[in-house]
């Protein structure tokens, strides 16, 4: 082949947002629009961190997916770029990217140097919905900030864009290596196994033998639910083939290109088929509930736990995840080198590493801020609000994995289970946690899609209340006389420990008295308008008061909050698009 240079301009709004560049797909088909950002993203590493390096490109399949596949192979062809290295069809979920960049070694003994993931997560996907890449980078993480603004800069001075010329399309549906000849030398492709690395990691943390146990139970019952995502392409392998799961207990474990038409969130408002067949909502069917429930969102970096009838908050998910590591995961039989989770997620973890004397690190939200840490040997478990959990094993969230560490709290809590015992079941788990710890009362609520400037006003007005608590105090016992006072209100702002590096307006927070929370942030992820997120979070030390319905609980925080905000004046909205 040989190397072409396109003229080229640029495009508005090129900037990636909380994790990577997110789309219509009409947008990113236009022309030079992927390209642009493509060859940005070379400018940004520079020409001698591209030549010669190994890429991996691949993603959750959805629709766009196979072009801009052959795009960037001949883009990084003419950049320089000596290997691609592709998942079968295209497909790796975003956890196996970051460890198919940290562990696999190519046939002629190469190792990855960064990775273009295609996805936009939990966006729906097809024709008419969203498309998506990030970059990531030989740590196996998202691209820090500097990297990324570096990006941005790129998109708006581009002029031209390098791609191969006379490189045929590869055919990325067969595993194999395809050489190719270019001015600078040799350029492969290697198509390989999607699941082959991934599952070998995950053997090599978590017991198979006790989760195999534990799963042959006649006791217990799984079900796990990929929303037609790429979790679907690894759930098979792991959960029926290694762990013995039956077929049946695989839901929608089909990759498709637009998600089977859904939105594949796993919440309780999207993953209705679980939903229901976990028993919660008013969904009774009749039929008993298994005793286990997951699902996953797009690129399968997201979970959601359910036990029977039984919800599992994503914030209490890491705190318990983080309190049974030791003795139930063997990977972290060594102890834990210190936990971690992002600011709008809830305190349980903070008690959690209180307890067990942990160095403990509040970042804000994004995967990207915990990379540093983990590099650092700062921190062994961190998580999200936003259904997403992981450890030190790669450097992004890990849906399959959060399965794998509740299958190992249970397979342990079980372990002497005997035939006339009940199981402990997760339930029991959450509930004697909470009797330990204090419970969390927690909430979400996102406003999707508000007109932007609505929402920069709403946000704007928020800042500007802050500066007089007097008056945010008086509001708050003029509508509930039951709320404590805020004693703090300020907007997160977060200095890496490790590099010095300051993130500045990471999200508004109005601090209580009691401990409870309101905060407010403008979602980075969206492809139209703007999206508030609203946490409301509320601590609860005495056992004997643990155990209330969370709408019941949260209640007086949420009419200050909505009153604060003034939320449907700002909006026009009564009630948000989803409660999680
Ligand atoms: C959301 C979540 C955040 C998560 C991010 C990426 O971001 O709130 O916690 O890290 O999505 O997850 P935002 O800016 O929309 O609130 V994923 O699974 O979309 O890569
Ligand atoms: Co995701």
């Amino acid at each position: 082949f040989s190397v072409c240079r396109v003229e080229t301009t640029p495009f508005d709004g090129q900037k990636p947002g909380t994790s990577g560049l997110r789309k219509k797909v009409k947008v990113f088909k236009q022309r030079h629009y992927l390209e642009n950002f493509v060859q940005a993203t070379f400018n940004a590493l520079g020409a001698d961190k591209v030549r010669g390096a190994t890429l991996v490109v691949s993603g959750d399949g959805r629709y766009y997916s196979k072009e801009a596949i052959q795009i960037i192979i001949k883009m990084s062809a003419a950049n320089g770029v000596r290997r691609v290295w592709v998942g079968q069809n295209g497909l790796l979920s975003t956890p196996a990217v970051s460890c198919v960049i940290r562990d696999r070694v190519g046939h002629d003994g190469s190792k990855a140097n960064g990775s273009f993931i295609l996805t936009a997560s939990h966006n729906p996907g097809g024709p008419h919905e969203d498309f998506g890449i990030k970059y990531n980078m030989e740590n196996g993480g998202p691209a820090p900030e500097s990297v990324t603004n570096k990006i941005y800069e790129n998109t708006t001075s581009i002029s031209e864009y390098l791609i191969a010329e006379g490189l045929p399309d590869v055919d990325i549906s067969v595993t194999g290596v395809s050489s190719f000849g270019g001015p600078e030398g040799q350029f492969d492709v290697d198509v390989f196994d999607s699941a082959t690395d991934y599952v070998k990691l995950m053997k090599s943390i978590f017991d198979f033998q006790s989760i195999q146990k534990l799963i042959s139970n006649p006791k217990f019952s799984f079900c796990y639910d990929a929303l037609h995502g790429v979790a679907g392409a690894y759930a098979n392998r792991i959960f029926v083939e290694e762990l013995g799961a039956q077929g049946s207990s695989l839901l929608n474990c089909v990759p498709k290109e637009d998600f089977g038409g859904g939105h594949p969130d796993p919440n309780l408002t999207y993953a209705k088929e679980l939903v229901a067949r976990m028993g919660l909502g008013n969904t009774d069917s009749g039929v008993e509930p298994p005793e286990f429930g997951a699902a996953a969102d797009g690129d399968a970096d997201r979970n959601m736990v359910l036990g029977k009838r039984f919800f599992v908050t994503p914030s209490d998910s890491v705190a318990i995840i983080a309190a049974n590591a030791v003795e139930s995961i063997p990977y972290f039989s060594g102890g834990l080198k210190g936990v971690a989770r992002s600011m709008p997620t809830s305190a349980a973890l903070d008690v959690v590493a209180k307890n067990l004397n942990l160095k403990f690190f509040e970042v804000p939200t994004g995967w990207k801020f915990f990379g540093n840490l983990m590099d650092a040997g700062m921190c062994s478990v961190c998580g999200e609000e936003s259904f997403g959990t992981g450890s030190d094993h790669i450097r992004e969230k890990d849906g399959i994995w959060a399965v794998l560490a509740w299958l190992s709290i249970l397979a342990y809590k079980n372990k002497d289970n005997h035939n006339g015992d009940q199981l402990v079941s997760v339930e029991d788990i959450v509930r004697q946690h909470w009797a330990t710890y204090g419970r969390h009362y927690y909430t979400r609520y996102d406003y999707e899609n508000v007109d932007a400037s609505a929402a920069k006003d709403l946000m704007d007005h928020l800042v500007q209340l802050q500066s007089n608590l007097d008056e945010v105090n008086t509001i708050i016992s003029g509508i509930r006389s039951d709320v404590s006072n805020v004693v703090n209100a300020d907007e997160f702002e977060y200095k890496d420990p490790v590099d010095g590096s300051i993130s500045k307006h990471q999200g508004i927070r109005y601090l209580f008295a009691d401990g409870s929370r309101l905060v407010f942030r403008l979602s980075g992820t969206g492809s139209e308008g703007a999206t508030i997120r609203l946490y409301i979070e509320q601590y609860e030390k005495d056992s004997s008061k643990t155990g209330r319905e969370s709408a019941d609980a949260l209640a007086p925080l949420v009419e200050v909050a909505l009153n604060l905000s003034k939320m449907e004046a700002f909006t026009g909205r009564s009630v948000p698009t989803v409660i999680t």
